[in-house]
């Protein structure tokens, strides 16, 4: 019987191998604290926003638990280098990094007993990763919503694991525990799971949003970006169909970002989600139901544990 190693638990002093991705607007203090009080990890997403908000929600999140939790830099956003600093200063204990190489944060952060993990979504920026100093990293798959690399989960993950030594964390295309199973057998120590944290009780996301994950079906996400080198995964709506029309008629990158940009706070603060950019995993069709965030990583793991006992839950 294969089980998740013990490597990132220990790591991050967390009950259960269970992260919360990083996503931007949707990742406060209330879902990320929720996630951490229930024994995994909450992490609250810098996404593009200003140093003093995120600093903010780091202060909500610290009186809304006394269990670890960790801030997710979008390296993109102009505020990249001072969100880096106050991670310091406000001693949050995890810091993951997302769409960008922070290698010249990581000196900083080691020094000051920040652990460290990188979203990578190749081979070879886990390997300089590792290199410079990295606790662990996530290997991320192209299901996953938001920006996104080349390959899936399936290929990236084994691929990531015999690359390097530090604890690999899986993610794309996990939302039960069949899913977290899988993971383990690929050589994961844990898994980050998106989509499924959504639809939570606590997570303040637009009820239009979440509806919009809870009736997807398994092919309603598409890629939009790709033209730009820049692609990103979301639920098909009008936004979707049009940018994929621009993009087949070759439109330039000034035009099509017309279409995008403030996308992602139309759908999840506004509940634009005709033309707002639904951000989510393909894995959005196997999320049936809201619950609270203790209850989803209660399910998990009773899921987790009955595949590894032998299959059940796969009996109807
Ligand atoms: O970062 C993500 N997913 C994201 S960031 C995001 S914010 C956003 N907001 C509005 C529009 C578009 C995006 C939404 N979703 N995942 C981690 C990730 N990192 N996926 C891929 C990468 C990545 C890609 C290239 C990391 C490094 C990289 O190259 C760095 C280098 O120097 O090699």
């Amino acid at each position: 019987m294969i089980k998740l190693d013990d490597r990132i638990t220990k790591l991050l002093n967390i009950t259960y191998p269970i992260i919360q991705g990083g996503m931007a607007w949707v990742a406060e203090a209330k879902l990320a604290s929720a996630v951490s009080n229930a024994g995994g990890l909450g992490i609250i997403a810098a996404g593009g926003a200003p140093t003093v908000a995120v600093r903010e929600q780091v202060i909500r999140a610290k009186h809304a638990t006394d269990k670890p939790f960790g801030v997710n830099i979008m390296l993109m956003n102009p505020d990249a280098d001072e969100i880096a600093k106050m991670i310091v200063e406000e001693k949050v204990p995890v810091v993951t990094t997302g769409a960008g190489n922070p290698e010249k944060y990581m000196e900083m952060w080691k020094a000051a007993g920040v652990k460290v993990i990188p979203v990578v979504a190749s081979v070879a920026l886990a390997k300089r990763m590792e290199r410079a100093g990295a606790d662990a990293v996530v290997a991320e798959g192209c299901e996953s919503g938001g920006h996104i690399g080349e390959s899936t989960t399936m290929t990236l993950v084994p691929q990531v694991v015999d690359a390097v030594s530090i604890p690999v964390i899986a993610a794309g295309g996990i939302a039960d525990g069949r899913g977290i199973a899988a993971a383990s057998m690929l050589g994961a120590s844990a898994v980050q799971m998106g989509t499924a944290f959504i639809v939570t009780e606590e997570c303040q996301a637009h009820e239009n949003y979440k509806k919009c994950i809870l009736k997807a079906k398994d092919i309603d996400t598409k890629v939009t970006g790709r033209s730009v080198g820049h692609p990103v995964r979301g639920i098909r709506n009008e936004q979707t169909k049009e940018y994929l029309k621009l993009e087949a008629s070759g439109a330039d990158a000034m035009e099509l970002e017309r279409l995008t940009l403030g996308g992602l706070r139309k759908a999840v603060v506004d509940g634009d989600v005709r033309m707002g950019s639904v951000m989510s995993g393909q894995i959005a069709g196997l999320v049936k139901e809201t619950c609270t965030c203790e209850e989803l990583i209660q399910r998990l793991m009773r899921e987790y544990k009955e595949v590894l006992e032998g299959g059940r839950m796969y009996v109807k």
